[in-house]
C-alpha cells in the first residue's frame, strides 16, 4: 500500500535493539541515544523494516571486543561505578569526565552497539546482506584502552577486523564532522584498511585536534601503512555541493587505486546543518548522496551512525538513508507520514528542509573552490604510491 517492496535478489540488513536506546549519558550531554527512537519510528512509519530483514542485536562477547580492546580496560568499563554527585576522584582511561561519563548501564551499551556492528560485518562476510545497517554504531574516537568524544568501545574496529578475517582489504570512509581518529588509529600501519575521514578542522580547539591534509599514515615509507590514511580538512559552512563533490571525486580516487572488498561508511548526522556540534551547511540530500555513490559501487556496504546532535535531523538524515539502501528513495513521500512517532518534533513536516527553514541565517561558507581543488591534489598523489 506505500509503495516500499523488498528489493529483488539484493538484501539489505537492519540491525536494532530497543535496549540502546533507552541509555541516558546525563541530562546536558549533547549525545541523546533517543534520536535512535526517532530515527527508528521515522524508518517503520514509511513501511522500510518490510524492505529489509531486521535483527535484533545482542551484545557482543568479551571475547569479541578483545580483538581490540584490552582486558583491563574492559574489566574497568564493566565494573565502573556511577560517581556521587560530589564526587570527583580521576577515573582511569578518560572515564568519568564531562564527555565520556560513567551511567547506569554502560556496558551493556557498549556491548549492544558493538554487537550490532559485529553482526552486521558478518552479515556482509557470508554474503547474506548486500548493505548491512547499524545507525547505533560508528562510535569513531574510542582507542585500544581508552575512551575519547562520547565512544567507550570502537565498534567500527570490531566489525573491520572481522571483515578482515573474510577480504584482504577494506575502505573506511568516515562523514562525520569529527576526524575518526580512534578508526585511523588502529589500522595506522596495515595497508589492508584505508581510511579516509572528511571533517572540520581548524588547526586548534575543534575536537579531537587531529587529521590536518598532511597526516596520511606513518612517515616511514617502509611501514606498510604509509599513505593509507586520508584526511579531508574543512571549515565552517561547506555546502551540498561541494561535499558531494569531494565525496566523489576522493571515494572514487581510492577505489580505484585501492580496490575495496568491502566499505565500512561511518554517516555521522553531526555534518548536517543546524547540528548543535557541527558547523557545515550541508543537508539530508547532500548527505545522503555520499550513500548513495557508495551503494552505486556495487562493493559490500556497511552503514554506521556517529555523531548527530539535533535529534530531528538525524532522523531525517538516517531514515533517507535506509531509504537509499532499499531502492525507494525516488518513490517515497517527503512529507513525514501522519502516524509517525513524535512527528511534531521534527517541527517542518518534510524530510527535506530547506537551509533557510534548518538554520534560518545562512551560516558562511568558509571554503574556497582553490581550498577544495588542493585537498583533492594532495589525496591524488597520496594515492600514487598505493598499488592494490
Ligand atoms: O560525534 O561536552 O571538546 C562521534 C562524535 O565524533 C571536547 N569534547 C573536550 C576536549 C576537552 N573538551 C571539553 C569537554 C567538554 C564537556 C562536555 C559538551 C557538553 C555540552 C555541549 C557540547 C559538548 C562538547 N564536547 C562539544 N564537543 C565536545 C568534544 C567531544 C566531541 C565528541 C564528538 C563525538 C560520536
Ligand atoms: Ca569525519
Ligand atoms: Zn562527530
Amino acid at each position: 500500500a506505500n509503495g516500499i517492496v523488498r528489493p529483488k535478489g539484493y538484501n539489505v540488513s537492519w540491525h536494532v535493539n530497543p535496549e540502546i536506546e533507552k541509555h541516558h549519558f546525563g541530562n546536558s550531554h549533547p549525545m541523546k541515544p533517543w534520536r535512535l527512537t526517532l530515527s527508528k519510528g521515522l524508518i517503520m512509519s514509511y513501511g522500510m523494516h518490510a524492505a529489509m530483514d531486521t535483527f535484533v542485536t545482542r551484545q557482543a562477547t568479551e571475547e569479541e571486543m578483545r580483538d581490540f580492546h584490552t582486558e583491563d580496560y574492559l574489566e574497568y568499563l564493566k565494573t565502573a561505578k556511577v560517581a556521587m554527585p560530589d564526587d570527583d576522584t580521576p577515573m582511569p582511561y578518560n572515564l568519568g569526565g564531562s564527555d565520556c561519563p560513567v551511567f547506569e548501564g554502560l556496558f551493556n551499551y557498549c556491548s549492544m552497539y558493538s554487537g550490532a556492528s559485529i553482526d552486521a560485518a558478518r552479515k556482509l562476510c557470508n554474503n547474506e546482506s548486500d548493505i548491512a545497517i547499524n545507525w547505533s554504531g560508528g562510535l569513531h574516537h574510542a582507542k585500544k584502552a581508552e575512551a575519547s568524544g562520547f565512544c567507550y568501545a570502537n565498534d567500527i574496529v570490531l566489525a573491520i577486523l572481522q571483515i578482515l578475517r573474510k577480504y584482504p582489504r577494506v575502505l573506511y570512509v568516515d562523514i562525520d564532522v569529527h576526524h575518526g581518529d580512534g578508526v585511523e588509529e588502529a589500522f595506522w600501519s596495515t595497508d589492508r584498511v584505508m581510511t579516509l575521514s572528511i571533517h572540520k578542522y581548524d588547526g586548534l580547539s575543534f575536537f579531537p585536534g587531529t587529521g590536518d591534509l598532511e597526516r596520511t599514515g606513518p612517515p616511514d615509507e617502509n611501514n606498510p601503512g604509509a599513505h593509507h590514511a586520508l584526511n579531508v580538512p574543512l571549515s565552517d559552512g561547506i555546502n551540498d555541493e561541494q561535499y558531494i563533490w569531494l565525496f566523489k571525486t576522493l571515494v572514487g580516487k581510492c577505489v580505484e587505486r585501492f580496490r575495496p572488498n568491502a566499505i565500512v561508511l561511518q554517516c555521522g548526522a553531526d555534518s548536517l546543518a543546524g547540528d548543535r556540534l557541527g558547523r557545515f551547511n550541508v543537508q539530508v540530500q547532500g548527505h545522503g548522496a555520499c550513500v548513495a555513490y557508495c551503494k552505486s559501487l556495487k562493493i559490500p556496504l556497511m552503514l554506521v551512525g556517529g555523531g548527530g546532535y539535533t535529534p530531528r535531523n538525524v532522523a531525517r538524515a538516517w531514515a533517507h538513508e535506509t531509504s537509499i539502501a532499499i531502492g525507494c528513495d525516488q518513490t517515497i513521500d517527503p512529507i513525514i507520514p501522519m502516524h509517525t512517532p513524535y512527528r511534531s518534533h521534527f517541527r517542518h513536516e518534510t524530510l527535506f528542509p530547506t537551509l533557510e527553514q534548518i538554520l534560518g541565517d545562512p551560516r558562511p561558507n568558509r571554503n574556497t573552490p582553490k581550498k577544495l581543488d588542493d585537498i583533492v591534489q594532495h589525496v591524488t598523489e597520496q594515492l600514487r604510491f598505493v598499488n592494490a
